[in-house]
């Protein structure tokens, strides 16, 4: 008698919990939640291409997406954006930290505040969360190319451009971001195959075009027998091909440029630059928004998603399977 109506009592509560979880669980799922973007800087296509991708994933989702960023890639700059936003108590941020230590303090503040937060582009610390070590993998996910691997591509293809022998260097924004580190450490490692190419010393140009053009030529002026250079992203790459260009040495100097803003495609049609790595920012801004939605709805999440590239070159650039990955202005 009394074992029956455990039984019952216990299958009546069955019954009844998943009801309740339903009901809770469809609440958070028609909640419009207010998702913030925070990107390295406003003013640059890969960030205006991933905001895309999270305004659509936004509007498949029902949540609303706020962008807010600094005029350019310092953390002196973003930690203010990332203070108002945290003011702002969104349901969730986004963020591609501008450096890898500096922001693993005013992030905390957001995740000490309830904030769910994803990083996407960059990361924080060693990039690996949720493993209960050290201070800086509290964020949830990270929503990212793999950025080393970006960079071994580049050099595979740049030491084919000259010939497996010569002089390149690596023009880089700063250390202390963790994609343009991380690119340049590939790029270094994957040279190591090739023992006729020497590496010169990296010139860091601040995320400043121009600063990435006067250093192309005089790294050339000091080795008039320079080779190539590999532009680690959007600014180093299109500096170091007008510093090419400037310096007379187009389809000379080979130019290996990481992303892909609309003037690649004269710039690979002209021959000034010979292949872009295109990340997939879009998509990063898409996945990372259905990240945070997912989670703020009660679902698990991955820790870590990694988005592809697409090598454009003369030969392919045209086509639309690929033409596509060009960023948006
Ligand atoms: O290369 C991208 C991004 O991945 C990097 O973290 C910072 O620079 C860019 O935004 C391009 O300017």
């Amino acid at each position: 008698m009394e074992r029956r109506s455990f039984v019952k009592t216990a299958a009546a509560m069955a019954m009844s919990a998943p009801v309740a979880f339903a009901v809770s669980k469809s609440r958070a799922e028609n909640k419009k939640f207010t998702i913030a973007l925070i990107p390295g800087l406003t003013t640059d296509a890969f960030y205006i291409t991933m905001r895309k991708g999270a305004e659509a994933a936004a509007k498949a989702v029902g949540a609303e997406i706020v962008f807010q960023g600094a005029p350019d890639f310092n953390p002196v700059t973003q930690v203010p954006v990332l203070d108002a936003i945290i003011a702002k108590k969104p349901d969730a941020i986004l963020i591609a930290p501008t450096d890898k230590d500096q922001l693993v303090q005013p992030m905390k503040k957001a995740a000490d505040a309830g904030i769910p937060i994803i990083t996407v582009d960059t990361f924080i610390g060693n990039g690996k969360y949720q493993t209960g070590s050290g201070d800086a993998d509290f964020p949830l996910a990270y929503v990212a190319s793999d950025n080393v691997l970006g960079g071994a591509i580049a050099a595979r293809a740049l030491a084919k451009a000259i010939g497996e022998k010569g002089k390149v260097y690596v023009s880089n924004v700063k250390p202390g971001i963790s994609t343009t580190d991380q690119r340049e450490e590939g790029f270094k490692a994957e040279m190591k195959k090739y023992p006729n190419v020497k590496v010169l010393e990296t010139q860091f140009n601040d995320d400043d075009a121009n600063k990435a053009a006067s250093q192309l030529q005089a790294v050339f002026a000091r080795n008039p027998d320079l080779d190539g250079v590999f532009g680690a992203n959007l600014f180093s790459a299109l500096g170091a091909a007008n510093g090419v260009q400037q310096a007379g040495q187009t389809g000379k100097i080979k130019v290996a440029a990481f992303d892909a803003p609309t003037s690649i495609v004269d710039n690979l049609k002209s021959g000034l630059v010979d292949f872009a790595i295109a990340q997939h920012p879009a998509e990063i801004g898409y996945f990372g928004v259905i990240c945070a939605h997912a989670h703020l709805t009660g679902n698990s999440i991955p820790t870590a998603i990694g988005t592809g590239f697409t090598v454009i070159d003369k030969s392919n650039v045209a086509e639309a399977a690929v033409a596509r990955f060009i960023y948006s202005d």
